[in-house]
């Protein structure tokens, strides 16, 4: 398809010219690549006017389910939402993100709705460039608010809070347990809290787990400066404490565009991204080289022997490395 063409398409929010534009995003052809930044070249006056939310939490937590229904309650109040995953194993399938259109029927099925499964990984920037263009891309075509689940393990939170404004964590009721065993790391990162299934036979327990979040709060150290996070309660099935979300959203937004923190983060992210993709291009040249792919098993043998320090090797394989490029570098 033509350039054109898909500039077009995309600002229309024609979907199917949508989804063959993050298709060419993901893949990881060269060609495909270098016509993909031409396009997100063009497009990158319409773009970045989305708030952009990551959603996090463990397994089984319910964050599709609430997706679903707070993507469906944005819907409803004339919101366009994309929907975008972020899967740190790509061999997950079942009840993963991947798969996952069954927990998000309402809102697969709402015209104002783009979901879109998690791209794999792969050459070219992996699934963090493809993830960070794709959200270009859709606010290109016109979505407003930008979902991006992630399973709570490691890397992918970071990878998340490195491209949202906003960290929502949703929890789940009796998790008093929990508490003690979280991953600091999540709750240290979330600007809010929503403890979920806040229904039926749960909801004593969802009210204490919120007091005992409560509490908890007062000795972590907010994620964004000036904001205190608070712990919602909701409950995704039954479609209660969604306004609440919303309005926290929304004060959140307000409260960090007036400190300019928002735009500042905005910035930082993309400075940040530049030097990630800078520091992955490096080390892929660098272990792809054939030179060093030869010694460093030696290397690393007379490291173990005691024969060599690592910041000896680190000279060596360097220098090597360096000699080995020189030929292409001057060319
Ligand atoms: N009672 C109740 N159950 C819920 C609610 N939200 C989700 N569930 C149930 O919790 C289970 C897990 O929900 P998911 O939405 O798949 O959770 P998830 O966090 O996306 O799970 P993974 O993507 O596998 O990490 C399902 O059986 C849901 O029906 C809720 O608000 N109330
Ligand atoms: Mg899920």
């Amino acid at each position: 398809m033509k350039l054109d063409n898909f500039i077009n398409g995309i600002k229309r929010g024609d979907r199917v010219v949508l989804a063959q534009a993050i298709t060419l995003i993901e893949s990881n052809s060269l060609n495909h690549f270098n016509n993909g930044q031409k396009l997100l070249g063009s497009l990158l006056p319409s773009t970045g006017k989305s708030i952009r939310i990551a959603i996090t939490g463990s397994p089984g937590a319910g964050k599709s389910t609430f997706i679903n229904s707070f993507g469906t309650y944005l819907c409803n109040k004339g919101h366009k939402v994309a929907v975008l995953a972020i899967d740190p194993s790509s061999i997950r399938t079942r009840g993963s993100v991947l798969g996952d259109k069954t927990r998000m029927e309402d809102l697969s099925r709402h015209e104002n709705a783009y979901i879109r499964p998690s791209p794999s990984a792969g050459t070219l920037g992996g699934v963090n460039r493809k993830t960070r263009e794709t959200i270009l891309l859709c606010e290109a075509a016109g979505f407003d608010i930008i979902l991006i689940e992630t399973v709570g393990v490691g890397q992918s939170e970071v990878t998340a809070r490195s491209m949202t404004d906003l960290f929502l964590l949703i929890l789940q009721p009796g998790a008093g347990d929990e508490l003690q065993g979280i991953k600091k790391g999540a709750v240290e990162f979330a600007d809010c809290l929503v403890v979920n299934k806040a229904d039926g036979s749960n909801l004593n327990l969802a009210n204490l787990t919120k007091a005992q979040y409560q509490s908890a709060m007062h000795y972590i150290l907010p994620a964004t400066e000036g904001w205190q996070t608070p712990v919602l309660l909701a409950s995704s099935i039954e479609e209660k404490g969604l306004e609440d979300v919303w309005d926290c959203i929304q004060e959140f937004i307000k409260n960090t565009t007036e400190s300019k923190i928002f735009y500042k983060r905005r910035n930082e992210q993309q400075i940040d991204w530049l030097h990630s993709m800078i520091d992955e291009y490096l080390k892929n040249r660098f272990y792809g080289s054939d030179r060093i792919k030869k010694i460093i098993p030696g290397i690393e043998g007379s490291i173990i022997k005691g024969i060599t320090t690592p910041s000896t090797a680190m000279q060596l394989l360097i220098k090597e490395y360096e000699e080995a490029i020189a030929p292409a570098r001057n060319k």
